[in-house]
């Protein structure tokens, strides 16, 4: 059984994974329509990792015998300056979700929860792995500049780069 505090923190950890997913959505649909499928790809894929997380969530909450609840999600923004500014988004807020996991841990283990403290590992290793994915998404950025021969390439590595995201099964390495 979990305590009402931990349910509530764990209930705001699903506004977040959720509201990962719809943002993620609203980018990728701003890469489809100006030309960039691959990158779409890529972020609708990435969008339904982030509907994942968030389920893993209501599971354990119902099965701990809280009650997970659907938020009243915020709108996520809709338009993007260009392709760099929509994978700085994806590497602040992935530090976000990472900072609010970390405080999830703390709360564990102040409430003696250790049960939960255990459950949130495996988010955990995940942010390692998407902070670390986000940031090798930037390094490519970084070295194409504004060559449009490489953002081409880079629209196609992606699609490539979709498969290998591992959703926390512990892949190895970003396809670099
Ligand atoms: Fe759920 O890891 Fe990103 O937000």
């Amino acid at each position: 059984m979990i305590s009402s505090k931990i349910e509530e923190a764990l209930n705001r950890q699903i506004d977040l994974e959720g509201f990962s997913s719809m943002y993620y959505l609203a980018m990728g649909s701003w890469a489809e329509v100006n030309g960039y499928k691959g990158v779409a790809q890529f972020l609708y894929h990435h969008s339904d990792e982030e509907r994942m997380h968030m389920l893993k969530l209501f599971r354990y909450i119902n099965d701990r015998g809280g009650r997970a609840i659907v938020p009243p999600f915020a709108a996520p923004q809709k338009d993007f300056k260009n392709i760099r500014e929509i994978f700085d988004i994806v590497h602040s807020h992935e530090v976000k979700v990472s900072n609010e996991i970390n405080a999830l841990v703390e709360l564990c283990i102040q409430e003696k929860d250790y049960t939960t403290h255990n459950f949130l590992q495996w988010y955990v290793t995940e942010q390692i792995e998407e902070e670390s994915l986000a940031r090798d998404v930037i390094d490519k950025l970084n070295l194409i500049g504004e060559d449009k021969g490489g953002m081409y390439l880079f629209d196609r590595d992606l699609a490539t780069l979709t498969g290998q995201q591992g959703g926390g099964k512990g892949h190895g390495g970003h396809g670099h």
